[in-house]
């Protein structure tokens, strides 16, 4: 039968009865017939198995003891299950797609039927009966599914801290349950993944590692632990038995997936031949040789468009040399992109494959002050064919990630069907259930990124966008309507903040969640301001005390606390550099009618209040293209530049420029570059009644990265400062730290 058809037939299904069970099934199936006369049937209370003995057993048999219904030897309701050749699926047999990890599911009054084309495809098959029933019910149909992508899932790729244990067992659980078969292991703060890659784990995380190997077993996933070699690694046999040996100790761990990482590297681990030299030994000496090892996974170092160097030839070496079974990550045109044909069809001529899409969404490691709670949307629905696999890197935000992988989840398995609203509205009430509504009204101040290095913007205020047209126009009643809204994001945040029946998400989103109370009150304010602005009399329904300097004194008084709470450490996460929503339309929106009421109150009345809404004191801007955009921060007299994670081409001349509001007396400085050494290309000045002066700059040791200033700059007071880059070349660094501290 014709796909589309029954997929519009579930379209339409799912819109008239908005209680059809299938329509709760995430991802989305490929092929659905409704056999129901529009009735629901009631999920049994008990149910029997009929299954072939090895079926009687196993994570398929665990999976069916999670269910509701308990498991009898004798009742009126059979569940039959079973794989390709079984003989109890032998009947249905022409109706189990010919396709990996595909299923056929037949439900009616008196039975279950599931059958897998393969152990996997019964795996989903079950995990498709069990959302069905998560309401209690079941709907009479049959459903012929599969995944168009091969391997889907997620990559913890980012930079912060790592997830913790019990975040990553209930992630496998949650891709064993929206129909996820990969998991990546490489988180960049893990010291044994990256900076100490030769070292075997400590007994705990060995032991964690173990854990979590047998769970993903369990939950359908491929479990890869992935290694980061490439800062320091020596191209020699003693490195390459270093890497082996540790593969090996991984593998006793019970690791059979595996991946290889170059990316945010350069210099001589970043050689094409090389690290092709290496993946082709690994995959002749281990994964050949072990058998049960899966293709290795390699992440280049030039890992998408906007990096790669035609002339040095680095992709077309890999697609040359790395032996066929290899698979090479991508992400796209850019570091954080959506993903599309052409650049498909680019890449993939290139490294003579399929790439690996790594997407970066909803990572969140380069905009630290934003939480993603927004759907996965903007990738191509026509690519299905032309990846090999397809894996997000989340945010260290375990629990709230869910919402956006529970969109790529059903991406990846039914793209020409995706419908991203549907399903972030179907995630919210998967993540929390309780009070999804007020989750919702919150997550929509938390989709976009704000302003950032990589250009990544999402939507976000969409549904404000007329209210604010016409409150800007002066409008009286959009402004009412405007503070309606700044009351839903009020009454959501204190629901949310005493829900505990998620407590992981809350901890996560807390911060946020508090500054959307502070963000709302603001919000108030500023329209209640808006409508004194116009009043005659200036005065409050029933007191004096409600006129518009108090309501604008109140105002100023929301965006200091907003300022503050953002640069209070102790309200934020550890890597967190400060706590910002809503600000793609409603802070900006709030922030010009906050100018217009003052400033036409300051017409009308002949004052002098200050209309500027933002207050940070200090303003960076820099020369070289990826330092433009880092956020500026302070701690208390410590005033710290947010680092960036790639490495950064520092261009001759290239300069960074950071500006105060008023003159700051310096205490100390440093900063990391991330090289040994570096100090000598470049200079610092700082601007000194008038003029520029220079202050030295040293490496307390050789093989210690932290530049430091001369003792010249303690006590010297000065309104701007700049480094340059002086050694007449391009400088590759990294841009790890930069603060200092004023008296
Ligand atoms: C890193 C990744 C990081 C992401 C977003 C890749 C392949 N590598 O710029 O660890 O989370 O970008 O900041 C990256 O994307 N480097």
């Amino acid at each position: 039968m014709n796909k589309k058809i029954l997929t519009l037939g579930l379209l339409l299904c799912s819109a008239l009865g908005a209680t059809a069970q299938v329509s709760l099934v995430n991802p989305v199936p490929q092929e659905v017939i409704v056999t129901s006369n529009g009735e629901l049937l009631n999920a049994p209370a008990q149910w029997t198995i009929n299954a072939d003995a090895k079926q009687m057993s196993g994570y398929i048999y665990d999976a069916l003891l999670t269910a509701s219904p308990e498991i009898v030897k004798k009742s009126d309701f059979k569940v039959t299950i079973g794989v390709r050749g079984d003989k109890k699926v032998n009947k249905y047999k022409n109706h189990i797609p010919a396709k990996a990890e595909g299923y056929y599911l037949k439900v009616t009054d008196k039975e279950v039927v599931i059958a897998g084309n393969d152990e996997k495809g019964l795996f989903y098959g079950v995990q498709t009966l069990l959302g069905m029933m998560k309401e209690g019910k079941l709907e009479a149909c049959t459903i012929t599914d599969w995944p168009d992508v091969p391997f889907r899932g997620t990559v913890e790729g980012f930079y912060g801290t790592p997830w913790s244990h019990a975040a990553r067992i209930s992630q496998l659980e949650f891709y064993g349950r929206n129909k996820m078969n990969v998991y990546i292991y490489g988180p960049k703060d893990d010291p044994w993944h990256r900076d100490k890659w030769r070292e075997p784990y400590p007994e705990v995380e060995a032991n964690r590692i173990a854990e979590l190997v047998n769970v993903a077993k369990k939950n359908g996933v491929n479990f890869y632990w992935a290694i980061h070699p490439g800062v320091d690694i020596k191209w020699n046999d003693e490195d390459r038995d270093y890497l082996m040996a540790k593969l090996e100790v991984m593998y006793e761990l019970g690791v059979r997936s595996f991946a290889v990482f170059f990316d945010d590297i350069w210099g001589e681990g970043a050689k094409a031949d090389k690290q092709a030299a290496l993946l082709n030994y690994i995959d002749d000496n281990f994964v050949q040789v072990k058998k049960d090892v899966a293709p290795l996974i390699l992440c280049p170092t030039e890992y998408n468009k906007g990096w790669a160097n035609e002339q040095g030839g680095y992709l077309r070496t890999l697609g040359t040399n790395l032996n066929k079974g290899i698979e090479v990550m991508w992400t796209g045109n850019s570091v954080v992109a959506c993903i599309d044909k052409p650049t498909m069809e680019w890449i993939n001529e290139r490294i003579q494959r399929k790439g690996y899409i790594w997407l970066n969404f909803p990572v969140n490691d380069f905009v630290r002050d934003h939480i993603l709670m927004g759907p996965a949307y903007g990738n191509g629905l026509d690519i299905a064919c032309d990846v090999s696999g397809f894996v997000s890197n989340p945010m260290e935000y375990a629990e709230t990630s869910k919402i956006s992988l529970y969109g790529i989840a059903d991406y990846c398995w039914n793209m020409e069907a995706y419908d991203y609203q549907s399903n972030w509205e179907k995630s919210l009430k998967e993540i929390l259930p309780s009070n999804h509504e007020a989750l919702r009204t919150f997550a929509l101040y938390n989709k976009d990124l704000g302003p950032n290095g990589h250009g990544f913007r999402r939507e976000e205020g969409e549904e404000l966008k007329d209210i604010v047209e016409a409150a800007l126009q002066g409008d009286q009643f959009a402004t009412a309507m405007l503070n309606v809204a700044c009351n839903e994001l009020e009454i959501a945040c204190d629901i949310l903040l005493n829900d505990n029946s998620n407590a992981q998400l809350l901890h996560e989103i807390r911060p946020w969640v508090i500054q959307g109370k502070n963000l709302a009150a603001y919000g108030k304010a500023v329209c209640t301001m808006r409508l004194f602005a116009e009043m005659k009399d200036n005065k409050g329904a029933t007191s004096q005390f409600i006129n518009f300097e108090n309501l604008y004194k109140q105002a100023r008084s929301l965006q200091k606390q907003m300022f503050d709470f953002e640069n209070n450490k102790a309200m934020r996460h550890p890597y967190q550099i400060g706590t910002k929503l809503g600000t793609k339309v409603l802070l900006p929106t709030l922030n010009k009618i906050f100018a217009m009421s003052t400033e036409k109150y300051n017409a009308a009345r002949g004052t002098d209040l200050n209309a500027t809404a933002e207050y940070n004191p200090f303003k960076l801007s820099s020369t070289v293209k990826q330092l433009a955009l880092l956020p500026v921060k302070l701690n208390g007299d410590v005033v710290e530049i947010a680092s960036a994670l790639e490495v950064i081409n520092w261009q001759a001349d290239g300069e960074l420029l950071l500006e105060s509001e008023t003159a700051v007396t310096f205490q100390g400085m440093d900063f990391n570059f991330g090289v040994n050494g570096v100090a000598k290309n470049f200079r610092l000045e700082l601007f000194v009644n008038g003029a520029w002066r220079e202050v030295g700059l040293l490496h307390y040791s050789d093989n210690d990265p932290v530049i430091h200033t001369g003792n010249e700059l303690g006590g010297m007071t000065a309104t701007k400062l700049r480094i340059t880059n002086i050694s007449g070349e391009e400088q590759k660094v990294f841009f790890k730290n930069f603060r200092f501290v004023r008296r």
